[in-house]
């Protein structure tokens, strides 16, 4: 059976869980990381010397960084649907998941640790708006490509879908200011309907 270090509330984490979801795959789950500890433990940093989760190990077969493991998972168990085999969609799903780690998870990330894990008298509110309005702008260019595809990557829901969908699940969930951005707004209310998103990833933020 397939093994996933990680707390149900890491971002991380859902994306793998979500993914386990809609491949129909079961696993156990072992709490890590935060409150549950396990994570900084020597033991544990054999198998992800970054000490951070979601690890997974697989038949013996141990995988960190949760893009690659979702990447992973899907090529071991899926059908290509969540993951095509052709170079050129293959590549934009690729694009869009790249496009969350390096542009817009960096300014989430702010907002969300700001908002949810930060005392609210520690809270820097310039660096909370500086990233919010940062990330509106992005949102923009997520909301202009979502006005002609239904998913991230064409026509039906793949991996591009899944940090995409927990990060927006954060952006319409936070209590900021947001722009009108209808396009992702509906493709939201799509991907969160799904039920792996509903088991794993709706829960309140914490
Ligand atoms: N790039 C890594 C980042 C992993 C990461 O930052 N994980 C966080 C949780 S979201 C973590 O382990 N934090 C320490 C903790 O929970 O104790 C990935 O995508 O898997």
């Amino acid at each position: 059976m397939l093994k996933i270090w990680g707390r149900a509330n890491s971002i991380n984490v859902q994306k793998v869980l979500w993914t386990c979801a809609e491949l129909e795959l079961g696993f156990e789950r072992i709490d890590a990381g935060m409150q549950f500890g396990v994570n900084n433990t020597p033991e544990y940093k054999v198998m992800n010397p970054n000490g951070l989760v979601p690890l997974i190990d697989d038949g013996g077969f141990l995988l960190w960084e949760s893009h690659t493991i979702v990447r992973y998972l899907a090529r071991r168990y899926g059908s290509g649907n969540i993951l095509p085999t052709d170079p050129q969609p293959a590549a934009d799903v690729d694009r869009w998941m790249e496009w969350y780690n390096t542009t817009a998870w960096i300014v989430m990330r702010p907002i969300f640790w700001g908002m949810i894990r930060t005392p609210e008298a520690q809270r820097n509110l310039a660096e909370i708006e500086d990233n919010r309005s940062k990330l509106a702008q992005y949102l923009a260019i997520a909301d202009a490509h979502l006005a002609k595809h239904t998913f991230f990557a064409g026509d039906t829901f793949t991996l591009a879908d899944i940090p995409l969908g927990v990060l927006a699940h954060r952006w319409f969930v936070l209590p900021i200011t947001r722009p009108e951005l209808p396009n992702l707004f509906h493709w939201y209310q799509r991907v969160s309907a799904r039920p792996g998103f509903q088991t794993h990833c709706a829960s309140a933020l914490s």
